[in-house]
């Protein structure tokens, strides 16, 4: 997969790039990650890239020009590439939305900045919006390295194994199950004791139930979109019980 960047702060992408799991991905040639600096094709003696908004009003937008070259030599280089802006006003970055991303072959993330970008730019070159959240960032940067590392990681080989993307949350609907290491005990905290069994079939069951009654305490919304299985129904009926007992 190809990874393209679009921004006017090269330097703030680059160094998270360089570690751990991605920067792996990236040295093992999995992903091919290329930032490009939108002043690069500001063609004025400063390089600027934004302006004063028509109409007045606070702060700056991001000019079209630079924005629009930039975009264009990506598409020149690869016309399948999925050129993508990120801003509050798009769709919600989820792991499904993820998991629909790390299918294509090119990406091409625009990281806006000031006020936004020239809305010429949203209605006529770019493919798609994604936000990554309902509050407002200095810059799409961050949500940019946001998409590039939850889709990276579903790029097969990027992960040690692919088994642990199967067992995660929010795929298969619910929140993952808790997780222990050891020490067995720490200040008097002890792991749960089926997890010591050794019982396979007993600690399968004990995880489902666990995500399910997790999902139900902490995220029942995410529990509307699932059809649970009667068995699954049983398992978190049985949770709830023990709960409200304790
Ligand atoms: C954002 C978000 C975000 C808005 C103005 C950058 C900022 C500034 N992008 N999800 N939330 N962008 O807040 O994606 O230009």
């Amino acid at each position: 997969m190809i990874i393209d960047i679009l921004t006017i702060f090269p330097g703030m992408v680059a160094a998270p790039l360089r570690e751990s799991i991605i920067g792996k991905a990236i040295d093992r040639k999995l992903i091919d990650v290329r930032i490009t600096n939108i002043r690069d094709f500001a063609t004025d003696r400063h390089h600027t890239t934004d302006d004063r908004p028509f109409g007045g009003g606070s702060g700056m937008v991001m000019k079209m020009e630079p924005l629009v070259a930039a975009i264009n030599l990506v598409r020149d280089s690869d016309p399948a590439a999925r050129v993508i802006l990120l801003s509050p006003q798009g769709r919600i970055f989820t792991q499904a939305v993820a998991l629909e991303l790390s299918r294509l072959s090119h990406l091409c993330l625009v990281c806006g900045r000031y006020e936004g970008v020239d809305e010429r730019i949203r209605r006529h070159y770019v493919d798609d919006e994604i936000s990554i959240g309902d509050y407002v960032l200095t810059g799409g940067e961050l949500p940019a390295l946001v998409v590039l590392d939850s889709v990276a990681r579903l790029v097969p080989g990027v992960l040690g194994s692919d088994e642990s993307i199967t067992e995660e949350s929010f795929v298969g609907g619910l929140l993952e199950y808790p997780h222990y290491t050891r020490p067995e005990v720490f200040e008097g905290h002890r792991v749960p004791e089926i997890l010591l069994s050794g019982n396979h079939g007993a600690i399968r069951r004990w995880r489902r139930q666990q995500s399910l009654l997790r999902t139900w305490q902490r995220r029942p919304d995410l529990l509307k979109e699932e059809t649970l299985s009667s068995e699954d129904k049983e398992l978190l009926g049985e949770a709830i019980e023990r709960e409200t007992e304790d």
